[in-house]
């Protein structure tokens, strides 16, 4: 198998769910911390033109060789790649795009800005925003929790990269947000169990540096 580096830092849901698939399919993997919060090395000129013209992490480094970005395009990739949580035909290729394309928009979408303004960023959140975030991510948690009502993954009775995509910012602490997903919504949180049971599951603060808050390290330990 092909030998991976991911731009990434422990806050990012974004990026965990590519570290997540990368475990999850035993991939040989580094990651590479991006100071995202103190240097901002995601909008510098030498970022955007060597690493990632859209100024996101993540990035997916392929042999040394190709790059990709954007998780669900990553995600895609690594499924096609190793047959590992491959949607299986066109009809369930689309229903996982159609779950990821929702995800990435309306609840990681929300979910990862909302995290970001009430706890992460140094400048005080401003309560109207907030209070019109929460009110989406309530609404499209729900759809979610619906969906998982149905069926034990997204897009039926195995795991995915709909469900590696989906789950991206959905295991960092309550805390951090003021609120807790699994308590409103049981069946995403049965669901979480469920893929936390994975060989190869491991939360985000264990996978990627960054964590505590502004250091290199790995969940408290040196990295590597
Ligand atoms: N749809 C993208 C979203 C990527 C994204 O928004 N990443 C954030 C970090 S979590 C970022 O790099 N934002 C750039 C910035 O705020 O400067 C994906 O899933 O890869």
């Amino acid at each position: 198998m092909a030998e991976y580096q991911l731009y990434c830092f422990a806050q990012s849901g974004n990026a965990y769910r590519c570290a997540l698939m990368l475990n999850l399919i035993g991939a040989k993997w580094k990651p590479v911390w991006v100071d995202f919060f103190g240097a901002l090395v995601q909008r510098t000129p030498e970022f955007r033109t060597d690493i990632n013209e859209m100024g996101e992490v993540p990035v997916l480094v392929i042999d040394g060789k190709k790059k990709l970005t954007q998780s669900a395009v990553i995600l895609t990739y690594l499924a096609k790649h190793t047959g590992k949580f491959q949607p299986q035909g066109e009809d369930e290729e689309l229903e996982a795009l159609r779950w990821m394309v929702f995800d990435n928009q309306k609840t990681n979408g929300f979910l990862g800005p909302y995290r970001f303004l009430k706890t992460l960023s140094k400048a005080p959140a401003d309560e109207a925003v907030l209070k019109f975030l929460k009110g989406r991510i309530d609404g499209n948690l729900s759809v979610v929790n619906k969906r998982l009502e149905k069926s034990p993954y997204m897009i039926g009775d195995r795991p995915t990269i709909a469900d590696v995509s989906m789950c991206a910012y959905l295991y960092y602490p309550a805390d951090e947000y003021g609120f807790d997903v699994r308590k409103d919504h049981p069946a995403i949180g049965a669901w979480l169990d469920r893929l936390k049971k994975l060989p190869g599951w491991a939360h985000p603060y264990d996978l990627m540096p960054g964590y505590p808050f502004g250091t290199q390290l790995l969940n408290g330990k040196p990295a590597g």
